[in-house]
């Protein structure tokens, strides 16, 4: 027999009929106690994004909020020889020094990097830097990367102090705090994480890029070319963003809902929602419009600034404004996700996990919003990692990926009617070892409580998505409803 490439509902019903950007939006970005944004608004029709100078100063020092590179509390040792002690001067003042002297190879981009971080640079090598640079780049590519890019690089690094004038808060755990910025701005605390500028405080997750420069081993050889790999995407992206400064605006939004406001399971009388099964596609590329699941660490991003290369951390770096959340997001607690609206795809790839490769230059077409967010949403919800495969299918488990779909699904938008699908697939059924058909099951209960339909790529697996085809028709034929 020839297999069919879906089953289930057709794509057209679940996009309700009409074209993959007319649902409704989300909320316009305004400022409020609980949604900072760093920039000035209105934006104006030409899309001239400001910074915002009536909020915070730049310079608290506090757990609440991000510890810039800039900030004056940020203090950097030296000795005087006279004196015998230490003395201080403004580190933001060390790294501009460093940064202002020529670099023209990556053993000199690593000593001005280790000149302001001499503390931990006793721990650090750029194994992988070096080896991108001297084995993976053509001789050209990387003169041209020291001579061209890597000024501008450092350029919009240092720019940091105008382009981001009030503080950052922290999206800290049980807040629903929402947060929104430029891309501009975004690109610049990238390139202070490519520079390592951030102050090196052991909170997780971090964003420094030290840990990706290291990740070479000659025995890991096959994942060590995945990191270069992963390495390229985010240079294409600082070319990309130094060559035309990106116009448009992205929301980070935390979501918490208290475990008592979650669902009691037992008692929903819910029917199944629409359901889209396809092997074919992935979520990325084939879900325009929807909510795209990241299927993420409670760390968000997991190791994208190092060794790993699965669904998340391949999200991020083809989309790298989404690493930007490892500067303010803590840990995710288990009835919390993070919604991040209006990231752009700068790169494209082929392959998976140590086979990944960069594919050239993606050119993001999606619209934007009246806020300035192209029309893309990624809800980052952490599944359980599973280390005894049986332990999935106990009681506590299912309630706590039940309700931590059900937070990462939930709706913001006022208006209940056309609202997107979920563009989801095996989540938690990789690195974390879940059972697909379980999964299934808990996102479509997860679902049909947010009422809405469900898009789900089983990435490959053909005998999958007719095995839940199968499954799906047959609660619905029988007129099962969610509740146990
Ligand atoms: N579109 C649709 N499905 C995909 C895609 C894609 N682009 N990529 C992979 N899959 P995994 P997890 C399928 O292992 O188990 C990361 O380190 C594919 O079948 O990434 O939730 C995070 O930071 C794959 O096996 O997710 C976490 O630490 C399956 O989705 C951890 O992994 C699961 O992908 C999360 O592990």
């Amino acid at each position: 027999p020839i297999s069919q490439p879906w089953k289930g509902s057709g794509i057209d019903d679940i996009y309700n009929n009409h074209g993959p950007f007319e649902y409704q939006e989300y909320p316009p970005i305004v400022q409020s106690d609980s949604h900072v944004v760093l920039f000035k608004l209105p934006i104006n029709s030409k899309m001239e994004i400001e910074p915002n100078y009536s909020l915070h100063p730049p310079n608290n020092w506090h757990v609440d909020w991000v510890k810039m590179p800039h900030s004056p509390w940020s203090m950097y040792p030296f000795e005087e020889e006279e004196k015998m002690e230490n003395c201080y001067r403004p580190r933001w003042e060390v790294i501009n020094e460093a940064l202002k002297k020529k670099i023209m190879s990556s053993a000199q981009l690593e000593a001005a990097i280790f000149s302001y971080n001499s503390k931990e640079s006793d721990q650090w090598d750029f194994r992988a830097l070096h080896y991108f640079f001297s084995e993976t780049m053509k001789k050209e590519e990387t003169e041209i990367f020291f001579e061209n890019l890597l000024p501008k690089m450092i350029q919009l690094a240092l720019q940091l102090p105008t382009l981001i004038t009030g503080s950052i808060p922290v999206l800290k755990q049980q807040k629903n705090t929402t947060l929104s910025m430029s891309q501009l701005q975004i690109a610049s605390l990238l390139a202070n994480a490519f520079f390592c500028t951030f102050p090196n405080y052991e909170i997780y997750p971090n964003i420094n890029f030290y840990r990706l420069f290291r990740a070479f081993k000659d025995d890991k050889f096959q994942r060590s070319l995945a990191v270069s790999e992963k390495l390229r995407c985010l240079i294409h992206y600082f070319g990309k963003v130094t060559s035309v400064a990106p116009q448009g605006t992205v929301t980070f939004q935390r979501r918490y809902i208290p475990l008592d406001d979650c669902p009691e399971w037992g008692k929903m009388t819910h029917q199944l929602p629409p359901l889209h099964i396809t092997s074919k596609g992935t979520i990325e590329s084939n879900a325009a419009g929807l909510l795209q699941v990241d299927f993420a660490n409670k760390k968000v991003g997991g190791g994208v600034l190092n060794w790993g290369c699965v669904q998340e951390e391949i999200r991020f770096v083809i989309c790298p404004e989404l690493i930007v959340t490892r500067l303010f997001t803590e840990e995710l607690e288990n009835t919390e996700a993070l919604v991040v609206t209006g990231i752009e795809q700068y790169s494209n790839y082929e392959g998976y996990g140590n086979f990944f490769k960069w594919n050239g230059d993606f050119i993001d077409e999606t619209p934007r919003d009246s806020s300035g967010r192209r029309k893309t949403s990624v809800v980052a919800m952490d599944a359980y990692r599973f280390t005894k495969k049986n332990e999935q299918y106990t009681i506590q488990k299912i309630n706590r990926e039940l309700n931590k779909a059900y937070v990462g699904f939930s709706s913001v938008e006022s208006n209940q009617d056309n609202l997107p699908a979920i563009a989801t697939g095996n989540w938690g059924c990789g690195a974390f070892r879940g059972d697909p058909k379980l999964k299934v099951l808990i996102q479509l209960m997860a679902a049909a409580v947010n009422k809405k339909s469900l898009v789900y790529f089983t990435f490959g697996d053909e005998a999958l998505q007719d095995s839940i085809a199968e499954m799906y028709s047959h609660l619905v034929q029988q007129n099962i409803r969610i509740g146990i």
